[in-house]
This record gives C-alpha cells, structure tokens and sequence, in this order.
C-alpha cells in the first residue's frame, strides 16, 4: 500500500482506534513536505537558469584600455535568481585566474545594468571576454553568460609642420584635418 492510499483507507476510517495515527500520520506528511522543499530558507541549490545575454562595446581608442556600459539580459526564469554577477572571463566559459573577484552586481529587478567602465579602464591582459553569472544565498551556477572584449584602437597621428614649428594631431576616428584653403600632397609616416 502506497503512502497515499493508506492516507485515503485512514481519512475514510471510521474506526477511533485509527484517528490518533491518523493525526499523526497528517502532521509527519507536512513535516516531510516542508523538508523538501528545504524549509524556510527557499531552496537549497544555486540558480537553474543563466542570464540569456551580456553585452558591451568599448569606446575608449587606446589599446588595452576600454570604456562603456556592460548590460544584461535577464534569466527567463528568476524566481531562484537574486543577483548578477559580472566578471573578467579568459575564456567564453572560465573567470579570469588573474582576476575573479566580481567587478559588479546588479540585484533581481535592479535594472539591467552593470556600472559603466570608465574612460582608460586598464583591460587585464589575458583578459578577453566578460562573463555574467546568475546567483542566490547558495552560490552561483557554474554556468554563465559572456561576451567578447573588442578592444577599440583608434590612434591619432602625429604631423610635423617644418615651417610652422607645430605638430598637427590628426583624430584618424574622424579623418579630418584643419588646414588652410587647397591643401595639397599626401605624406604617410609608420
Ligand atoms: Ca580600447
């Protein structure tokens, strides 16, 4: 006889003999329910599901430094869910070894986004991908979320003006230069 067929034959029991285990035998099956769902403390295990996204687009023209806003995508479902975390990735999948501390979280229903990066952040050499993973009381899923950092390179060039002792800083994001009227000739240095 199964759990819920003895509890039928017992609810159904006409017999006083039976009610004292009846009772008993009700308050053990609330006892075992709640355990199971780990009490008090909402559940026991770490979020099921990922972030769906992060994204990120670095502004700031030097090499190995980045600058913009990082956002996310939030998990489908967060109701094990109660903050994201980001950080450095060396790979699509692992945090980076020189650095894993988190460089920001965002609470569930706090928005979609991470605090911006600020012009000349030093990007972490071996540093390639920002990771995002989901978290609660438990720990976080092995699991997360990342995305490529496009480290944006947009040097200026420098030219000499020989007759005008001045150098000329030429914005090549912009490729435009103040000159005079009817600039003339092409020059290229390394
Ligand atoms: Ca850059």
């Amino acid at each position: 006889m199964d759990g819920t067929s003895l509890f039928r034959n017992l609810a159904g029991s006409r017999s006083e003999a039976a009610r004292p285990f009846l009772f008993w035998f009700i308050h053990l099956s609330v006892f075992i329910s709640v355990a199971a769902c780990g009490g008090s403390g909402g559940g026991s295990v770490v979020p099921v599901n990922a972030a769906v996204g992060v994204a990120f687009t670095d502004i700031d023209r030097n090499l190995g430094q980045i600058e913009g806003d990082s956002s996310f995508t939030p998990a489908a479902v967060e109701n094990d869910v109660t903050e994201y975390r980001l950080y450095w990735g060396q790979d699509a999948d692992t945090r980076f070894a020189g650095n894993d501390t988190v460089i920001d979280t965002v609470l569930v229903n706090g928005g979609t986004a991470f605090a911006a990066f600020p012009a000349d952040t030093t990007l972490p050499a071996g540093a390639s991908h920002l990771l995002v993973f989901t978290a609660n009381a438990n720990g976080e899923l092995a699991t997360g979320v990342s995305v490529p950092i496009v480290d944006l390179v947009l040097p200026f060039a420098y030219v000499a003006n020989n007759g005008a002792n001045t150098v000329s800083v030429i914005d090549t994001s912009t490729n435009t230069v103040p000159v005079g009227t009817g600039p003339v000739g092409i020059a290229i240095t390394p």
